[in-house]
């Protein structure tokens, strides 16, 4: 029995290797062993697939995947898997529509992120909106995707939407940006009575002044819901003379006010290491868009975005990395206070 409970849902048969006994570093992550999970050309038409989320779902898998096709243009298409590490795709991109179900595609969309709310399932990706915004629809049953409104101007990358609304709002974390490759950025809350309306924004937290999120930071997967508050891995930017870097960084947020940062890694907990992370369409990334987690037993697994060509997991235990961020936490007054200036 973990310490920290995790609210949430059980998944004991979860994708799960134990942690390595040859475990190179001190960090509470450890990799998959048969990473990458996806590989290149998975789809015909699609050259790569990465930075995507998944979910339990009737009693296997199901995900939205960033498939980037043969044009350089990525979409979100759909996977279904029994274990949650051998996908099988749809051929085609998923289908959008509008509120009267009229096709209403995107022009392109990235790095989703699924999360399930109340009996409604909720894709968020980025997307042209005059620029890099955020693009939003829902599901009840992954066959018909409705998508609603936009939920914020441009530009805007990186929302992740809270599993549970807090305080009676819905709350969605995001990063401001430009339309570019942004070479700056702060996470900040906003939260919607509706899922329509969205304001009372707060900052939450900013660039780290740790190297290795010196540049810019962003939400990754859903917040997880524990005893400790709400346990968020994003990703953390590093610009280097040959490029960005990409690392997962672990914060706990304020369960009630999640906008004040309880506890934040001055570590990251996982860096490009391994040849399909610092390898690829876009070398020495890791971005972490997905967890699953087994509240029985306290495991968490990781999906996220390796080099912008593979799909890889990672492990963890609660405890594990509550105790590891609680050590290694270092907050700024930025992180601590609410955020409203
Ligand atoms: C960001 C997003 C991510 C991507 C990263 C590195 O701006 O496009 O999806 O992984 O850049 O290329």
């Amino acid at each position: 029995m973990s310490k920290v409970r995790i609210i949430g849902n059980d998944a004991a048969d979860m994708p799960w290797q134990e942690r390595p006994a040859e475990n190179r570093t001190n960090l509470p992550l450890w990799r998959y062993k048969e990473n990458p999970i996806i590989g290149r050309n998975p789809i015909d038409g699609v050259a790569r697939i990465f930075n995507s989320a998944v979910i339990p779902y009737e009693g296997a898998y199901i995900g939205v995947f960033r498939g980037e096709q043969t044009n350089g243009i990525s979409f979100i298409y759909l996977g279904r898997s029994k274990d949650g590490i051998h996908w099988d795709f749809e051929k085609d991109k998923i289908r959008f529509v509008d509120e009267d179900g009229n096709e209403f595609m995107p022009r392109y969309a990235y790095a989703p992120r699924l999360v399930k709310l109340e009996d409604t399932y909720y894709i968020i990706w980025c997307q042209d909106f005059y620029g890099a915004a955020i693009g939003m629809a829902k599901t009840k049953d992954f066959k018909t995707f409705t998508r609603i409104e936009n939920p914020f101007l441009p530009f805007n990358r990186n929302a992740v939407l809270f599993p549970r609304k807090v305080n009676g709002k819905y709350l969605m974390l995001s990063r401001p940006s430009d339309s570019g490759h942004t070479p700056f950025g702060d996470i900040f809350l906003s939260e919607s009575p509706d899922l329509m309306y969205w304001g009372r924004h707060r900052h939450v937290m900013g660039k780290g002044s740790e190297w290795w999120e010196s540049l810019k930071i962003g939400g990754g997967a859903a917040p997880i819901e524990t005893s400790e508050g709400w346990l968020l891995f994003y990703h953390g930017v590093s610009g280097t003379c040959n490029g960005y870097v990409y690392s997962i960084g672990g914060a706990i947020l304020d369960i009630d006010n999640p906008s004040v940062v309880k506890y934040r890694c001055e570590t990251f907990l996982m860096t490009p290491e391994e040849w399909y992370e610092e390898r690829g369409f876009v070398p020495n990334v890791t971005f972490p868009c997905a967890t699953i987690e087994d509240a029985a037993s306290g495991r968490i697994a990781i999906y996220y975005g390796a080099a912008d060509s593979y799909v890889g997991l990672a492990f963890t235990r609660i405890d594990e990395v509550v105790s590891y961020i609680k050590e290694h936490s270092v907050l700024t007054e930025e992180d601590t206070e609410t955020g409203k200036r």
